[in-house]
């Protein structure tokens, strides 16, 4: 291995063990990386030594800023990082902020200061900060001013985590009060390629968080696969989209994807379904990164909106069901790339975009990488066998001492924790999280497929099945369904779409209970919170749906 440029070397020493790393796949021309690699220089730097720093890099909600703007930003920062903070290469920098170019630009000077992001998503609160400062033992943080409360409360005796510096705000202490302060340019660290520069906590739903760590040559890597293949995404592309960028989804399809090509980006913060479309229209956005669940609260509003430049529009996070699928073609005349990713793998493995969609499966596996089909003994099945999914490529999956790398990493496959069958022509199809899957006497049932059937019926607008515990049959199937406007609970009602799932796949897999509600518990990154589903808490809570009409729906991803 290269010589790591790091003085401090805590994200080196708990790198899992070799022996417990998923073996990387480098076998693409575009994947031959050198030894020392800083990924801001080739995003960034490269960008503006070619004369492209004219071109826009960045637009926000109040400024637009060129790549060579972005630049100029990004080296005073990270000369505030080294200079003022007085941190050194391998330490690591605590990141909180909405999605807006301040945030995008602190993330990339902290890498190209030769040191470590961790990202939080914007809705933690200090209790989980906490965990995650700890976790990677932070050594600073760069905050936006609106979400100080929480981290002033996180840190507590504010000197054990080092120097912490508020931008979007105006005091003489503000991070951008700093930067005026500073010369220009800044001669980004020769970091190793192998050097982590990124530790992303995945949105764990039970236990604690796990802090993934990837290398700066694996940002470039999640770059020159599912972008340049399957999005086949261009310099002219702007991009747009509602995942935070403490997400990777949203770090490499908001940020990372369009800058490896010099296209330029929109961050908007508290997007809501309406204004994402207002934005689309308003800066001529070409390519959309978002969830299900928020293509389908767009997909009614559509026809409000001039949407002409709009040509790709990419769903990950959760299975995408082909009622949503459908629908969004019919209103915006835009196949969906649906891709699974995960915050292991970086970003997307398994999609498809073009000719090669097919509806209900998720694709194959991206260029670079390549998929199988594992059975309870992890050996490979052949096609039209259900079993665990397992990935490998340039990137994989690198837990921050955690005992849980043996679980993710088998036989140097990364299997994802999701049941998934290969067809005979190589697509793979996702039947639900392996955990997900409801066992009711003795049949093996995906949620999933349930909830597919049920959203094609037009009184149904969002639903979420689980296995609910049951005498005679271990489990039953249990379907929590949110009304679209216009419908009203009733037991007619619930005969009508019990009738109509039986009609649409396996009577037995028919959801014998179905329980109304006014909306359904999300995470921040917009999936559905299958196991707050299943608590007893939760199916005995009044439903809202009949008591209080009114209530708001709860909006995913929406940043309120
Ligand atoms: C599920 C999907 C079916 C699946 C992510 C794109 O979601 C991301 O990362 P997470 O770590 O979760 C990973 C898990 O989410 N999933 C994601 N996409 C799909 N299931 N179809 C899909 N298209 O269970 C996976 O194991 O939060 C997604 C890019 C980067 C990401 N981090």
């Amino acid at each position: 291995m290269a010589r790591s440029a790091y003085a401090d070397t805590f994200a080196n020493d708990n790198l899992p063990p070799p022996e417990q790393w998923p073996e990387l796949i480098f076998d693409l021309p575009g994947l031959q990386y050198g030894e020392r690699l800083n990924c801001v220089v080739e995003l960034l730097d490269r960008m503006t030594a070619t004369g492209h720093g004219h071109r826009p890099a960045l637009h926000g909600l109040k400024e637009s800023w060129t790549y060579a703007e972005l630049q100029d930003r990004v080296d005073r920062i990270a000369r505030v990082l080294r200079e003022d903070m007085r941190l050194v290469p391998g330490n690591r920098v605590l990141l909180r902020g909405d999605n807006n170019p301040m945030m995008a630009a602190c993330i990339l000077a902290v890498w190209k200061a030769g040191c470590i992001a961790v990202p939080t998503m914007p809705l933690l609160r200090a209790k989980e900060l906490t965990v995650i400062m700890n976790k990677a033992r932070v050594n600073a943080t760069l905050c936006s001013a609106n979400l100080r409360t929480e981290i002033e409360a996180a840190l507590g005796d504010a000197s054990l985590r080092g120097p912490v510096v508020y931008f979007h705000h105006d005091g003489p202490d503000a991070l951008e009060s700093l930067m005026r302060l500073k010369p220009p340019g800044f001669a980004a660290v020769d970091t190793a390629a192998e050097d982590v520069c990124l530790i992303a906590f995945t949105s764990g739903t039970t236990g604690t968080p796990k802090g993934t760590m990837h290398f700066h040559r694996d940002i470039l890597a999640a770059c020159d696969c599912f972008p340049k293949y399957t999005l086949q995404a261009s310099s002219d592309d702007v991009f747009i989209g509602t995942p935070p960028l403490a997400f990777t989804f949203g770090l490499g399809g908001l940020l990372l994807f369009p800058m490896r090509v010099g296209a330029s980006t929109v961050l908007l913060e508290k997007l809501s379904p309406a204004s994402l479309l207002e934005a689309i229209q308003h800066f001529g956005a070409t390519v959309c990164f978002t969830a299900p669940t928020f293509y389908r609260k767009m997909t009614p509003l559509v026809p409000g909106y001039r949407l002409s430049t709009l040509k790709k529009t990419v769903s990950a996070g959760e299975a995408l069901p082909v009622a949503t699928r459908e629908q969004w073609r019919q209103a915006s005349g835009i196949d969906m790339i649906d891709g699974i990713g995960s915050t292991e793998m970086l970003h997307i493995f398994i999609s498809a975009s073009g000719d090669e969609i097919r509806p209900g499966a998720t694709g194959k596996p991206v260029p670079g990488y390549r998929a199988c089909v594992l059975d309870e003994e992890g050996l490979p099945v052949g096609p039209g066998v259900v079993g665990r999914l397992a990935v490998k490529g340039p990137t994989g999956c690198r837990y921050l001492a955690d005992q849980r790398q043996r679980n993710y990493v088998a036989n140097g496959w990364n299997v994802t924790g999701d049941a998934y069958e290969m067809d005979a022509d190589g697509y793979f199809r996702f039947h639900a999280r392996t955990d997900d899957m409801i066992i009711s006497a003795g049949y093996n049932i995906a949620g999933p497929e349930v909830e597919d059937a049920l959203l094609k019926h037009p009184a149904v607008a969002e639903c979420g099945v689980v296995g609910f515990p049951d005498d005679t049959r271990g489990e039953i199937v249990k379907a929590y369904v949110v009304l679209n406007a216009g419908f009203q609970p009733s037991a007619a009602l619930v005969s009508e779409l019990q009738e109509y799932v039986k009609q649409a796949i396996a009577p037995y897999k028919y959801p014998r209970a179905i329980d109304f509600r006014e909306s359904l518990p999300r995470t921040g990154t917009g999936k559905l919170q299958r196991f707050l589903l299943r608590t007893p808490e939760f199916a005995q809570s009044t439903s809202s749906a009949q008591s209080a009409q009114s209530a708001p729906r709860a909006g995913m991803l929406e940043m309120k």
